[in-house]
C-alpha cells in the first residue's frame, strides 16, 4: 500500500516508475553496489523503515551546496530526499526566521539528541573567538560546538565544510576551516564546490540500507565517490595519451574534444566521480562541457590549484 502511495505521488509529479528505477540504477552503480541491490535501493525510498531527523547548519559558504541538492538535478531529487529524511532544521527551506528559527534549532537538537544526522554546509571562522561569522549573536563556532557533538553522525557537505573551501583561501584573516578541523571531530566529507548531490543521497542511502556510513579515505571522503581521480575516469583520456591537447578555447581542437590539460585541467590530481556520476540528471560534467577541472573537491583548492587555466 505504501509503495502504491509512493508511486502515485511520483506519477503526480510527472515522474514515471521507470524513470525512478533508472535513477535507482544510477544511484546503486554510483554507490559501488551490484545491480542486484537496485530493488533494495528503491525500497529505501518507496517504503522507508525510518526517516532519520536531520539538522542542517549553514556557516561560511554560498549556499550552492543546498541549491545543487534541492533544485538543479533530477526534478524530483528534493522530493526523494524529503521522503527518506525528516528535515528538522534548514535555514534555506524553512518558513521560520529570527527567534522562531533559533527555538526550532534548540528544540530539534534537544528532542533528537544522540539520534540526528547533522549536515553542515560552510566553513567555520576560528580566529577572534569565532568573531567573523555570527547568527543571532552566537558565533558559528559556538553554534557548531553546541550542535555537532550531539549528533549521531556529521556530514560535511561541500568543499567549505569539508576543508575550508573558498572562505579559507589565503590570507584567511578569519581563520576559517572545515568542520572536522575546527571542532576536532571526525566527519564524513563530501567536498566539491558544489558537490554532486548524488553523493549525499548515496551516503544517506548507504546509512539507511546497510546501517552504517560508507567507508571513507584518510580525508574522510566516501571511497565510492572519491576513490579515483577525474583523470582516470575521463572520456578525454585517450587524447591525453596521444598528446592531443586543446591550447585555446574555441579552437578546432576544442571542438574535437581534445584533452584540456594545457588549459590547466587538474583532473590528474583531483579525486571525484564527476565523469561517471555527472551533474544535472546525468547530463554532463565540467570536462565534458569543455571546461578544465579546477580541482574543486581537493583540500585548499583555491590556493593549491590556482592560477586556473594554466598548466601547473
Ligand atoms: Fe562552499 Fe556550499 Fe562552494 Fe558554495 O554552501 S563548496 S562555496 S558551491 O555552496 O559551501
Ligand atoms: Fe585528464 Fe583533464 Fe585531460 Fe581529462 S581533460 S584526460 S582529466 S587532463
Ligand atoms: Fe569539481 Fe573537477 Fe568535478 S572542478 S565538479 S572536481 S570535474
Amino acid at each position: 500500500m505504501e509503495h502504491q502511495d509512493f508511486y502515485t505521488r511520483l506519477e503526480s509529479k510527472g515522474v514515471s516508475r521507470r524513470r525512478f528505477l533508472k535513477f535507482c540504477t544510477a544511484l546503486t552503480a554510483t554507490m559501488g553496489l551490484s545491480s542486484s541491490f537496485v530493488p533494495k535501493v528503491a525500497e529505501v525510498f518507496a517504503a522507508p523503515k525510518q526517516r532519520p531527523p536531520v539538522v542542517w547548519l549553514h556557516f561560511g559558504e554560498c549556499t550552492g551546496c543546498s541549491e545543487a541538492a534541492l533544485r538543479s538535478i533530477y526534478p524530483y531529487i528534493d522530493e526523494l530526499v524529503l521522503e527518506i529524511l525528516s528535515i528538522e532544521y534548514h535555514e534555506t527551506i524553512m518558513a521560520a526566521s529570527g527567534y522562531q528559527a533559533e527555538d526550532q534549532l534548540h528544540a530539534a537538537v534537544t528532542q533528537h539528541a544522540g539520534n540526528f544526522i547533522c549536515v553542515v554546509e560552510g566553513s567555520i571562522p576560528t580566529k577572534y573567538n569565532g568573531g567573523y561569522g555570527k547568527i543571532g549573536n552566537k558565533s558559528f563556532l559556538q553554534i557548531a560546538k553546541e550542535v555537532v557533538p550531539k549528533a549521531k553522525a556529521t556530514i560535511a557537505i561541500g568543499a567549505c565544510a569539508s576543508f575550508g573551501g573558498i572562505p579559507s583561501a589565503k590570507p584567511n584573516p578569519g581563520g576559517y576551516m572545515g568542520v572536522g578541523k575546527a571542532l576536532g571531530v571526525s566527519t564524513v566529507n563530501l567536498p566539491g564546490c558544489p558537490p554532486n548531490p548524488i553523493n549525499l543521497v548515496g551516503t544517506i542511502v548507504n546509512y539507511l540500507l546497510l546501517g552504517k556510513l560508507p567507508a571513507v579515505d584518510k580525508l574522510g571522503r566516501p571511497q565510492f565517490a572519491y576513490g579515483k581521480t577525474i583523470h582516470d575516469q575521463c572520456s578525454r583520456r585517450s587524447h591525453f595519451e596521444n598528446e592531443e591537447f586543446v591550447e585555446t578555447f574555441g579552437s578546432k581542437e576544442a571542438a574535437m574534444g581534445y584533452c584540456l590539460y594545457k588549459l590547466g585541467c587538474r583532473g590528474p590530481e583531483t579525486y571525484n566521480n564527476c565523469p561517471t556520476a555527472k551533474f544535472n540528471d546525468g547530463t554532463s560534467w565540467p570536462v565534458e562541457a569543455g571546461h578544465p577541472c579546477i580541482g574543486c573537491s581537493q583540500p585548499d583548492f583555491w590556493d593549491e590549484m590556482t592560477p586556473f587555466y594554466e598548466e601547473l
